[in-house]
């Protein structure tokens, strides 16, 4: 594959009449640039005093990490200056954050989890920054939460970076999926695949568990299954994965098949499963569905839920589409 930057990918999207304009270009190569430092950040570990905890919660009552915090910074001051957003928001902040009076606004909403699994920085187990664009509303000169409550399919773009062996960024714009390695000696993203596609059947399931006696009936009727094997109803054996970091859960998804899962489960009523819709959900159902995959909560397609608060849960089954329909009918089957 020729070497391609991710900025001469965008330039001929750009040309290409599609969805990228110039200020888009612009968000995704400051978003880049953020992924950059907070890798680079990542990379240093320990020996840049930046593990460990901050000494404060974030908005859903979590401990947050230093680098939750030094990541959501980057992103933050790398994005206020570029006249191309109309607010940001993130998993990090209460309340969307509004673009300084001395910058110029653009039409574009971002909204992230600037630093995804942080729970793994410990332990050195890879995490991720996921990202998703929306339109600001026509008219909004001070774009509050309800301004960023649109359903997923109204995503312009979506992404997450990985910080792994290597780090990726993988983007769709909604014609296909596409894959940059960053060349660290360059400091550049590269294209090092493109249209990636999930395989409609697995063999991997990723679920957490031993949230076991907590799930509603399709979902134990479904791993029950799953774990039987070739002695069960499947006539095959699976295998289970769980990294407990979304973005690497679903990035082994995106490169060579398998379901995820994070149910509802009767813990806590009030919340109806522990991923967020705007943040998380949203963004990787996107990236799933231009995959050939399948997202729903269970029920109902993710990309089309009307979302009620910035920071609402739902429950998450993303990944090869056949398994998807499947433990989606259990469901659909069981009734509501
Ligand atoms: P559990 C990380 O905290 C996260 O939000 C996702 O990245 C991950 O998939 C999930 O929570 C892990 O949850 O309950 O297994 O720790």
């Amino acid at each position: 594959m020729k070497r391609m930057t991710l900025m001469h990918f965008l330039v001929e999207q750009q040309r290409a009449d599609g969805p990228v304009d110039a200020n888009l270009r612009l968000l995704l190569e400051i978003v880049s640039r953020a992924c950059k430092a907070i890798s680079i950040a990542i990379g240093k570990g320990a020996l840049a005093g930046v593990l460990g905890g901050a000494g404060s919660e974030n908005v859903q009552g979590e401990a947050q990490k230093k680098l939750d915090v030094i990541s959501n910074e980057i992103l933050l001051e790398a994005n206020e200056w570029g006249g191309h957003l109309a607010a940001l928001a993130s998993e990090e902040m209460e309340h969307p954050h509004q673009i300084p009076n001395r910058y110029p606004r653009g039409e574009y909403l971002l909204v992230f989890d600037p630093l995804d699994g942080s729970s793994n920085i410990d332990v050195n187990v890879s995490v991720g920054t996921i990202f998703s664009v929306l339109r600001c509303p026509e008219g909004i000169a001070e774009p509050d939460e309800s301004a960023f409550l649109q359903p997923g399919t109204r995503q312009v773009c979506a992404g997450y970076a990985v910080y792994g062996p290597a780090t990726l960024l993988i983007l769709t714009l909604g014609d296909g999926v596409h894959c940059f390695t960053l060349d660290r000696e360059m400091g550049s993203f590269i294209l090092t695949q493109s249209n990636l596609s999930i395989p409609a059947d697995t063999k991997e399931f990723a679920i957490n568990a031993s949230n076991a006696r907590f799930w509603e009936p399709p979902v134990s009727c479904y791993i029950d299954e799953l774990i039987a094997g070739k002695d069960g109803p499947r006539g095959r054996d699976f295998k289970m994965r769980w990294v407990a970091s979304m973005v690497a859960d679903v990035h082994r998804i995106l490169t060579r098949g398998g379901v995820f899962m994070y149910p509802r489960d009767r813990r806590d009523p009030t919340k109806p499963g522990k991923l967020r819709l705007m943040y998380e959900a949203n963004p990787m159902a996107f990236i799933v569905e231009q995959a050939g995959g399948a997202a729903t909560d269970g029920r109902r397609r993710i990309l089309e839920l009307q979302p009620e608060h910035l920071h609402q849960r739902v429950p998450v089954f993303l990944g090869s589409r056949n398994e998807v329909e499947r433990v989606t009918r259990y469901h659909l089957e069981a009734g509501a």
